[in-house]
Formats: C-alpha cells, structure tokens, sequence
C-alpha cells in the first residue's frame, strides 16, 4: 500500500526533490536550545528581578527553580523535539554547589560541570552567553560602555571569563561553542554624546577578545538591537556598530541578528544573504516579534519559512548558527520550547524540499511570471506527509504532543509550589 509519505514523495520528485535526502540533511542541522526559555530568564546566581531592556511577560505556574527543574523540563521538551540540538546556556544559569557563590567576574568552568555533563550524557554540543544584565553592577544601564573604569572592568573580567568557559565547552564537548555578547546598554532619552559609549564599548569588546581562545572552538559573536525597554532612544550596540565590529574583527568574531532587533519592516531574511557575501560564518536568534522585541514562541509564519528559505538556499547550512531566543512566562514554558524547536525545524524542511535550482533558472532567465507560479504551486505541496515521516523516523510524534505536555504539567510543574 502506498503511503501518505510514498504519495508525497513522488509528488515532489516531479519537482526533482528527493525527500528522503531532505530528511536525512534535516537530521543533522543542531538548532540551538535556549536554557532562559524554562524560568523566564531568571538564572540562578541572583534573586532581584529581570533587568537591561529585556522583559518576560506572564506568570503561568510552574516555572523551574532549580538546574534540577530546569534540565527535567528541558529534557521533556527535548523528548519531543526531533532532531539535532545544541544547549544555550547563560552565564547568570552558573551552578553553584554546597553554598558556594562566584560573581559573574569571577565564574569558571567547574559552575557549569553540570551544564556539560548534562550535553555530554546527550551526544549535545554547548553554547554560551555572558549575562551583562539583572545585576547590581549594570550602573545606570550601562555596562561595557559605562562612563565609570571599574564598571566596565567588571564586565570585561565577566567576558574574559565566559571565553574560558566557552572554550571549556569547547573541549569537553568537542563541538564548537558560539559565545555571544549583547548588553542592554543604552539611554532612555535624547544622548548627548552617542560616540563615546559606542567608543567604550568598542575597547571593551575589545579587551575581552583578547582572552586568548581558538577560533576554531569558541565563536564569539557581537548581537546588535535598535531598542529595548527604557532604552528606547539610543543603544550602543546598534546594527552598525555590531556590524561594524564583526567585520573590522573577522577573524576573531561574528555578527550575530536576532530577528526581534529591527525596525518593524526590516526582515533578517534579507539581510542574511547580505551578510554571507562578507562573512564566512554567522549567527541568528530566531524569535518572534509582536509590533516590538516581545520574544513570542516561534512559529511557522512566513518570515520564520524565509529565514530558512534563505540558510538553504544561500547551501549555508554550514555557515550558520541557528540558535532559538524567546521567553513566555504565559503559557506552559515546556510546551514552548518544544513548539519553537518545532517551527524552526518545520521551517528548515520547508527549505529543503524547495525547487531552488528551478527557481532561481527562472529568475535568472527573466521568467517572473512563471517564477511566481512556481513559488506559488509550492505552497501546496504535501509538506506535512514529509514531516510525519521525518517525525517517525526520529521517533517522536508529528502532531499533538501537548497530551504528553499536559501529563508532565499535572505530576510535575503544578507540584511546584
Ligand atoms: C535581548 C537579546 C538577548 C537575550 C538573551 C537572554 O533582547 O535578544 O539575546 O534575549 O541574551
Ligand atoms: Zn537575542
């Protein structure tokens, strides 16, 4: 009997794609998994409140508390999640064992033995963020473009140390670790002097990388952002700057966009190939803005399918880092996770079960019309027998997970109190 798969199949071979490649490439493409997703960016090392632009919204009950807690949600998640993965992990999710506490300038490598042991145990690679916010030493907003010597000493130890960490990732794990740098920095108002932060932060980022570190294992990364909460006029770390810096510092940095991060109409699809003209390797937050950087649950919507469209397309699959950045404090935190994950993946398959070459033929022989038919005829291509199959083969189910999700939220998360 034929199946729905063996259907879809043929189908998209008249197309000249071979589905069955498309799955197994899919397999082995890692989307990086954010620790923050699973307690509302809280982390461990500090009890006041989430601070430096950002904000998660909600107060859905079961929020993990402990590394505990949270690598038992990651892992029910990461059960319904086919695929590769990677683990991002910030440096404020250091743990701390028997009444031990290390300031961010002070972290090593032992505080994130359990981060390690726990990618190890799962074949998973590890990436990292120092944590420049929700911290009494984020002096007036500002941290590696702070006015103020001691400030920003304390932020670049608290870089260099997390380059050590990186690396120490790095070696454990024997997979690259992508390690990225964004702050908060900024000013609520109308700047008086918009260069001698940026000045600043530039030395800094710059005292930081030289922590010595192989390339090779630790990718840093600058993340730029137009605007965040009480910040809303001005940040250091604009488009350009980032920009700039990553390219003037290739050989020892990325650029790295988070889709949230834009003016509204600006598209980080667009601008993907744009970058790989340049670099050779760089980074992405996918996430989901609603009229600003409210970091919503990725979805399959169209930008997410262009972004893929565009890593595939661009045959970079090699060249860029995926990593997943949102945090809803008002639905089941797991069950986030696992749809993110999922809509990216979802997304990627889409990509790789495209008729490029054809595509681009057309374009380049001046055919838009038939182009546009084209684009549009594969939209109704059979995508979903794909990725059931796809799904089963990784053995996790292709639809209606969240049973599982709901079990895990009345004998686990609801005992939460
Ligand atoms: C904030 C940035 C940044 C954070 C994480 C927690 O707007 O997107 O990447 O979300 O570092
Ligand atoms: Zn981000």
């Amino acid at each position: 009997m034929m199946t729905r798969y063996h259907m879809a199949k043929e189908i998209y071979k008249k197309y000249g794609i071979d589905t069955d490649q498309a799955i197994e490439k899919l397999k082995k493409i890692p989307v990086s998994l954010h620790c923050w997703q699973g307690d509302d960016v809280t982390g461990f090392d500090h009890d006041g409140p989430l601070t430096g632009g950002i904000q998660a919204t909600g107060n859905y009950p079961g929020k993990a508390r402990t590394p505990e807690e949270l690598m038992a949600d990651m892992d029910k998640a990461m059960r319904l999640m086919p695929g590769a993965k990677k683990i991002n992990v910030h440096a404020c999710y250091a743990v701390f064992e028997d009444g031990e506490f290390a300031d961010r300038d002070k972290l090593e490598s032992k505080h994130f033995k359990k981060w390690v042991e726990f990618a190890k145990r799962r074949g998973m690679g590890l990436d990292f963020n120092p944590t420049f916010f929700s911290h009494p030493k984020v002096k007036d907003g500002l941290t590696l473009s702070s006015p103020d010597e001691d400030i920003r000493n304390f932020w670049i130890e608290h870089g260099k140390a997390c380059i050590r960490i990186a690396n120490y990732f790095a070696e454990e794990t024997g997979i690259p670790c992508v390690m990225n740098i964004w702050t908060g920095d900024g000013f609520k108002d109308i700047p008086a002097d918009r260069m001698g932060p940026r000045i600043r932060y530039k030395q800094s980022i710059d005292a930081i990388l030289a922590e010595p570190f192989d390339f090779n294992n630790v990718k840093p990364c600058v993340e730029s952002k137009v605007f965040g909460i009480g910040v809303e006029a001005y940040t250091c770390g604009s488009a350009e700057f980032t920009l700039s810096y990553a390219a003037a510092n290739q050989d020892k940095c990325l650029p790295l966009m988070d889709n949230g991060h834009y003016h509204p109409t600006e598209v980080v699809s667009d601008k993907i190939p744009a970058l790989l003209c340049f670099f050779p390797e760089i980074a992405l937050h996918v996430t989901r803005p609603i009229r600003w950087d409210s970091d919503h649950v990725v979805l399959l919507d169209d930008e997410t399918k262009e972004i893929a469209q565009e890593i595939v397309r661009c045959n970079a699959l090699e060249r860029v880092y995926i990593a997943l950045d949102y945090f809803d404090a008002s639905i089941n935190r797991v069950s986030a996770w696992v749809t993110g994950y999922r809509s990216m993946q979802k997304a990627l398959l889409t990509a790789l079960c495209t008729p490029h070459d054809m595509l681009k033929e057309l374009q380049d022989s001046n055919q838009f019309s038939r182009k546009m038919v084209l684009m549009e005829d594969c939209k109704m291509l059979p995508i979903g027998a794909v990725w059931e199959e796809y799904c089963r083969q990784c053995g996790v189910a292709a639809d209606n997970y969240y049973d599982e999700i709901e079990k895990y939220e009345r004998e686990v998360l609801l005992k939460r109190v």
